[in-house]
C-alpha cells in the first residue's frame, strides 16, 4: 500500500513538473499568414528602351522597393496589351491596372483634357511643366476619378512636328491635300483639317506600314517617336513647327485602386510622382540622341523662321472650345 502511494506521489510530482515545464516552454510564434504578393500590370505602347517605358520601370521599381516586394508591377511595353485607346478602355473597367498614355486618346474619355493639349498653348517646355506641376495639373489628375481613373503623374513628350514622305513643309499651304495620320483624337483631327490637310486617325502601331504603303503621306510626332518607330525611314521631311506639346500621363484603374489599402494607394501615388524627374531627364537625353540620328540618316529638317502662320490657323480650334475650357486655357496662359 505504502509503495502504491509513493508511486502515486511520484506520478503526481512528475505530472506537475511536466505541466509546469510545459508552461515555461517558450511559445512558438503564432504562424503569420504569408503576405500575398500583389502583381499588377502596366500597359505601355513604346519599346522597352523608350523614355516613357524607362519611367514606367522606375515607377514599378519604387513601388516594389517601398512595399518590400509585396506589390509588383509588371510593365508590358511595345503595345503587348493593345493600342492606347483599347488599353484605356480596359483600365476603365479594371481589366488592366495601369497605363502610361498620351493625353490625346485619353481626351476621348475625359473631353476636358483637350484644354491641356491645344496647339501652341504653352510658350515652351518650362511653361508646360509649371502648369502640370502646379494646381492646374493637380486638378486634372484628380478630375478623371469621375471617369473611373486615378491620375498618377505626368511625363515629358517634348513637342510634336509634322513629317511626310512627299515634300518639305514650310507653311500650312504645303500641307494642303496631304493625308496626315493623327492620334485617335477629335481635336487632333480638327487641327490637321484646319491646316488644310486630310486627317487620318489610326493607332500608333499601324503608322509605319500606312506610311510605307501610301495609305497616309505623313504624320506628326516628337523626335524620339519619329526615330523609335522608324518612321524617319519612310517619311524623311521633318518640319520643326512644334505645333503641340501633348503631356504623357500615367493612370490607374479606380476599380483596382479602390480595393487596395489607403497606405498602398498612397505608396503608389507617391512612387509615380517620384518617377517623374528620372523620366524627364531620360527624355531630354533621348530627344538629342534621336535628333542626331535623324540628321545622320539624311532626313530633311526644315526650320521655320516663324510659326506664326501655323499658329494663326489654329485660332478656330480655340473658338470652338466650350466656355469652361476657354477659361482653363486662360488660366494656363496666365501661369508665368
Ligand atoms: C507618342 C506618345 C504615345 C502616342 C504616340 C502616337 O508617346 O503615347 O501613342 O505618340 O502618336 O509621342 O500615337
Amino acid at each position: 500500500m505504502k509503495r502504491g502511494i509513493s508511486i502515486l506521489v511520484l506520478l503526481l510530482v512528475g505530472f506537475a513538473l511536466f505541466a509546469g515545464g510545459q508552461k515555461e516552454a517558450p511559445k512558438a510564434p503564432a504562424a503569420k499568414p504569408a503576405e500575398k504578393q500583389i502583381v499588377m500590370r502596366l500597359a505601355e505602347t513604346h519599346r522597352a528602351d523608350y523614355p516613357t517605358t524607362r519611367g514606367d520601370m522606375e515607377f514599378a521599381r519604387l513601388v516594389n522597393e517601398r512595399t518590400n516586394g509585396r506589390i509588383k508591377i509588371d510593365v508590358y511595353h511595345s503595345s503587348q496589351l493593345g493600342e492606347e485607346k483599347a488599353v484605356i478602355e480596359q483600365v476603365q473597367f479594371g481589366a488592366i491596372d495601369f497605363t502610361r498614355v498620351s493625353i490625346s486618346p485619353l481626351a476621348a474619355f475625359a473631353k476636358h483634357f483637350d484644354a491641356l493639349q491645344m496647339p501652341y498653348l504653352y510658350r515652351d517646355a518650362e511653361h508646360m511643366w509649371k502648369v502640370l506641376n502646379g494646381p492646374i495639373g493637380e486638378e486634372f489628375l484628380q478630375s478623371i476619378e469621375k471617369a473611373n481613373f486615378v491620375g498618377l503623374c505626368w511625363y515629358d513628350s517634348g513637342a510634336r512636328n509634322f513629317y511626310n514622305s512627299k515634300r518639305e513643309i514650310k507653311s500650312p499651304a504645303d500641307l494642303k491635300g496631304l493625308k496626315i495620320r493623327v492620334q485617335q483624337s477629335e481635336l487632333m483631327m480638327n487641327m490637321v483639317a484646319a491646316l488644310g490637310a486630310i486627317p487620318t486617325p489610326m493607332p500608333f502601331g499601324e503608322v509605319y506600314s500606312a506610311l510605307q504603303t501610301g495609305v497616309v503621306d505623313g504624320a506628326e510626332n516628337n523626335w524620339p517617336s519619329y526615330i523609335s518607330t522608324s518612321h524617319f525611314e519612310v517619311a524623311k521631311y521633318y518640319t520643326l513647327d512644334e505645333h503641340t506639346r501633348v503631356p504623357e500621363i500615367t493612370i490607374g484603374s479606380k476599380i483596382v485602386m479602390d480595393k487596395l489599402s489607403k497606405e498602398d494607394q498612397a505608396i503608389i501615388k507617391k512612387a509615380a510622382k517620384d518617377s517623374m524627374p528620372y523620366q524627364i531627364a531620360e527624355w531630354k537625353k533621348e530627344e538629342k540622341i534621336a535628333e542626331e540620328k535623324a540628321r545622320k540618316a539624311g532626313c530633311i529638317i526644315t526650320v521655320l523662321p516663324s510659326n506664326a502662320e501655323f499658329q494663326a490657323a489654329m485660332k478656330p480650334l480655340y473658338d470652338k472650345l466650350t466656355p469652361e475650357l476657354q477659361e482653363v486655357v486662360r488660366r494656363i496662359r496666365e501661369v508665368k
